[in-house]
């Protein structure tokens, strides 16, 4: 685990300790009547922290409010899946690929800024930089492969910086309590997608597809939010797609991405809410290919350089804290917490098993 994500642990761990104590009825009760007190038609306060982590669109800002978010998100691959069926190394091998991917962690900081244009409309930019860490194993040794003999696993890596995404969110309904938020986004392709490192072919090659930062392609990002929110709990859905506009520089456009959430969460104490919440994403494949990837040597023995192994469906289900502070120092803060794991995958053609998925996200309004 990276010195950040252990901040983020000690911080999920820590600050809720040292609240608690500090609360009463009484306090829980100024958080509630404060939050009315200072918003407006649509803004998000006092009971908005009860949002899982991983929605990012669930509400707006009052004209002139600033919002900053740092995300973390750390996600985990384990072993393989032959669409719907879980692989094992050999099964992978006899589909006639010579390397098995083992697994994949990527870690992804992410910078959020949010800011109300109006009381209606929000403004939200996100900018991130992620680092992959790819396993694979192979089946035997081969020739001109970069492998020592008797090693038989070969570690890949890149980072850098992801595309950059901004959005703007608009209230449709005059209540707070029961907010229905459409918005519209544009990704833009400040990522590379052109990264190298270790592969089958050597070191300093093109990397296979799901290890590069950035997908090349502009996107148009829509999607709505509903959020009905009681005093002690809430209930959301949320639907929203990434819709590549056009193929990238080099031949290829990564697939179009469709997902839906529902969730419902609950405060349990004064200073923190549970959530859970189910998720499906559906992606498309890959169309075209990157000729430094597509050579047959290549495509046909690794399966994450081959374009028909990429996109499919799956359902996650998460679960997790949000943490808001109302210490005079803490007050603008708010932590978020949110741990998934998949319980249905059905993925196209050979492809890495998702395994887990941790969001944490420390919010601060001013
Ligand atoms: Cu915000």
């Amino acid at each position: 685990m990276k010195p950040l994500s252990k901040l983020f642990l000690l911080i999920c761990c820590s600050v809720p300790l040292y609240s608690y104590g500090q609360n009463t009825d009484k306090d829980q009760q100024t958080v509630i009547n404060t939050g009315n007190k200072t918003c407006g038609s649509g803004c998000c306060c006092g009971m908005e922290t009860q949002t899982p982590s991983g929605i990012m669109t669930d509400h707006i800002h009052n004209k002139g409010e600033w919002m900053a978010t740092c995300t973390y998100m750390d996600t985990r691959m384990k072993g393989n899946h032959i669409g719907a069926t879980p692989a094992n190394d050999n099964m992978v091998y006899r589909e006639n690929y010579m390397m098995a991917p083992e697994t994949m962690n990527m870690q992804m900081h992410m910078a959020m800024l949010m800011y109300g244009l109006t009381n209606k409309l929000t403004l939200m930019g996100m900018a991130g930089f992620t680092s992959d860490n790819m396993m694979m194993n192979m089946a035997t040794n081969m020739p001109g492969m970069n492998m020592t003999p008797g090693n038989t696993t070969m570690q890949s890596l890149s980072s850098g910086f992801t595309d950059t995404k901004i959005y703007g969110l608009y209230n449709l309904s005059g209540k707070e309590s029961q907010r229905i938020i459409a918005s519209m986004g544009a990704s833009i392709p400040t990522g590379t997608f052109k990264a190298t490192g270790v592969t089958m072919l050597g070191e300093n090659q093109r990397l296979p597809y799901d290890m590069q930062p950035g997908t090349g392609s502009f996107s148009i990002i829509p999607g709505i939010t509903y959020v009905h929110q009681y005093n002690r709990y809430s209930l959301g859905v949320d639907a929203g797609a990434d819709i590549k506009l056009s193929g990238n520089t080099l031949g290829y456009k990564q697939g179009n991405v469709y997902q839906a959430s529902a969730w419902a969460s609950r405060r349990l104490l004064p200073f923190v809410s549970g959530s859970i919440r189910a998720e499906e994403i559906v992606s498309d494949k890959i169309t075209g290919s990157d000729p430094a990837i597509a050579i047959p040597v290549y495509e046909t023995n690794d399966p994450t350089a081959n374009t028909a192994n990429y996109g499919g469906k799956m359902v996650n289900i998460y679960a997790g804290p949000n943490f808001h502070f109302d210490q005079p120092v803490l007050k603008n803060f708010q932590l978020h917490c949110e741990y998934g794991v998949p319980v249905y995958q059905n993925l196209n053609g050979t492809q890495m098993s998702e395994h887990s998925n941790l969001v944490a996200g420390l919010m601060y309004k001013f």
